[in-house]
């Protein structure tokens, strides 16, 4: 049966996990990701065909990652300015994936979205993965956001929550397409970067996984 949270409806396989990462565990992740970050330098995407700027910058770690550009959207295995591979996944997220994801098989792309107290992403679907039944896997670390999450079809009602730091929610089933987005960053939210803004990691499933052993 589908959750019902309020006013209207969540999509079956929506599940949050408020607080799943202590002080200690965010903060061991957010260096993790720093790494990520000096080895992978954040960059400012830009939407297809209109060449228009994200207000957020990403990066991504594992085999694959996702990049916007003018030519469009895909997932490929080289980092768009330096040209080397994706750093690898943090281990604490390989694990977090094992624990939450109910799929038997690892996530291939870890995107890091960086919001400055300004940015903001759009009502969208995720739908450039060929496989759907594993779910999306997101944490949350600093300033809270407000966050959006509608149905399957772009004029469906919509619900807002509060993501904050250490939180983190599963996408499976039928919320996996569901449209959602970031309506707004809470600055000064959280202390766990020094310089503020939020960063957000989702874990995906990319490719359908042939016959090859599950892990
Ligand atoms: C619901 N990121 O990277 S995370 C994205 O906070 C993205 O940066 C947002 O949307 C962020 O594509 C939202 C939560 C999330 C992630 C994937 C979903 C919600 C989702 C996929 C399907 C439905
Ligand atoms: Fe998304």
């Amino acid at each position: 049966m589908p959750s019902s949270t309020g006013e209207n409806t969540l999509l079956d396989g929506f599940r949050l996990v408020p607080g799943r990462l202590d002080r200690e565990a965010q903060e061991a992740l957010r260096d993790a990701i720093r790494a990520v970050a000096v080895e992978a330098p954040l960059y400012r995407p830009s939407m297809p065909r209109t060449g228009k700027p994200f207000s957020v910058r990403m990066t991504n770690c594992g085999p694959l990652g996702w990049v916007s550009d003018q030519s469009g959207y895909r997932y490929q295995p080289t980092h768009p300015g330096t040209g080397r591979p994706w750093p690898a996944i943090p281990e604490v997220l390989l694990s977090l994936w094992k624990e939450l994801a109910d799929y038997p098989h690892p996530p291939e792309a870890c995107l890091v979205n960086f919001y400055e107290a300004e940015a903001r992403m759009g009502l969208h679907q995720d739908s450039d993965e060929a496989e759907f039944a594993a779910p999306v896997l997101s944490v949350s670390l600093g300033d809270s956001c407000l966050f959006r999450i509608g149905g399957l079809d772009r004029r469906d009602p919509t619900r807002s929550l509060r993501l904050a730091s250490g939180d983190v929610l599963l996408l499976g089933g039928a919320s996996r397409l569901a449209f959602h987005g970031v309506d707004r960053i809470y600055p000064g939210t959280s202390t766990l970067l020094a310089q503020g803004g939020r960063i957000n990691l989702t874990l995906r499933r990319v490719t359908k996984p042939d016959e090859s052993p599950e892990w």
